[in-house]
């Protein structure tokens, strides 16, 4: 007899919710995580992240935003906590973004709202804005803020009524595949044995991976966020969206302002390539840190005030950024869900029920073909 029925390996984002999801159909789960999530060790602290459903970055995701609206409804039912903010996502570029025209013909081929403004119409309508001739906007009503932490400590908390058993503070270092089954070890040399494993534990997802002798084309990157002094008269929810910005030489991402906590800003593309295990330098520690978020807040918005915090995190990207879902070619008890290239949270429920799905059935009920690792000639 196996430790568990599923071992998920990283209780992040994808993976508390896929403890969850499994758990709830019955599965003994159990979860273990370098340390006792949520916390900012890696990709899923930071408050707020958006979520949007005409999507920039292509028409194959928009099935499982569909599916991830139901799911974030339920979760925030289920919780009884607010996880999401309906102050809806502005998608802001030069008038001939790439990006801009696909948020456009996801719109449009999927009957969602959007409305379109021109600069001088961005800033009539959220009067924080400063915006040269020449942009556009696609706006999003039904898009918004996701509430992060909340959401791991609500998947945590209802897994657990379920039974799912998170074990907090250890290292998974290896694993091994026999007939039925997986074996993970421990950095205290403790073994552990699951009929079926999701490895989705960030920056370790590649060196687990390449224990079983499969190499993933990743990149780890170190990024930053920061929150800036904005009254909420023109920065609160009510008067200012969440936002993409698609620059010429930028992509840009931030929240009105919540909670008390400045408007939030970060810096989507570039970053500082980092190896597995290499620290982040605090923010601050890299030159261009404020600089490229200070320079995006002088340029468009003339409101807000000075840098209050700052924080850092980390990518795991793909080289097409899009995302990593993929299950063992010869080892078929594992499975792996990495990279989502800084755009993955909130895809977080519906990809943590799919795996769940597709570990209990064999099926993930929906088509992954496009994050298969075949697409890199692996
Ligand atoms: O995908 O919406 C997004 C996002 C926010 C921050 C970076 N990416």
């Amino acid at each position: 007899m196996t430790d568990a029925d599923i071992l998920i390996i990283g209780a992040g984002s994808v993976g508390m919710a896929a403890g969850y999801y499994a758990a709830r159909r019955g599965a003994r789960v159990l979860l273990i995580d370098e340390g006792s999530p949520p916390h900012a060790l890696g990709s899923h602290h930071g408050s707020t992240r958006l979520t949007r459903t005409a999507y920039g970055e292509g028409a194959v995701y928009i099935p499982l935003l569909l599916r991830a609206r139901t799911l974030w409804a339920e979760l925030e039912q289920l919780s009884g906590e607010p996880l999401f903010e309906p102050c809806g996502v502005l998608n802001l570029g030069e008038a001939d973004s790439p990006f801009l025209a696909q948020v456009e013909r996801s719109a449009a081929d999927y009957k969602l709202a959007l409305e379109t403004e021109n600069a001088a119409g961005i800033e009539a309508r959220w009067p924080g804005w400063r915006v040269p001739a020449g942009f556009v906007g696609g706006f999003e009503p039904d898009a918004g803020v996701l509430y992060c932490e909340r959401a791991l400590s609500a998947w945590h908390r209802l897994g657990a009524g379920h039974g799912a058993c998170l074990l907090g503070g250890r290292i998974v270092t290896g694993l091994r595949a026999f007939s039925g089954g997986v074996e993970a070890e421990l950095a205290d040399g403790a073994r552990l044995t699951a009929a079926r494993v999701l490895v989705c534990a960030g920056q370790r997802v590649a060196p687990l991976m390449a224990s079983l002798g499969l190499a993933l084309p990743l990149q780890r990157v170190r990024k930053t966020f920061a929150w800036y002094r904005a009254e909420s008269g023109r920065y609160g929810p009510a008067a200012f969206p969440g936002f993409s910005a698609d620059l010429a030489d930028a992509i840009y991402y931030g929240f009105p302002a919540l909670n008390g906590e400045g408007l939030k800003l970060g810096r989507h593309d570039a970053g500082q390539p980092l190896a597995p295990g290499e620290p982040l330098l605090p923010f601050g520690g890299c030159a261009e840190d404020r600089a490229e978020l200070d320079a995006f807040v002088r340029r468009f918005l003339p409101g807000v005030g000075e840098c209050l915090e700052g924080k850092v995190c980390h990518y795991i990207r793909t080289p097409d950024e899009h995302f990593l879902l993929d299950r063992h070619p010869e080892f078929e008890q594992v499975f792996y869900a990495s990279a989502c290239s800084g755009h993955g949270f909130k895809f977080a429920g519906v990809l943590g029920e799919v795996f769940a799905h597709w570990m209990l059935d064999g099926e993930p009920g929906f088509d992954l073909s496009h994050f298969a690792l075949s697409r890199f000639g692996a």
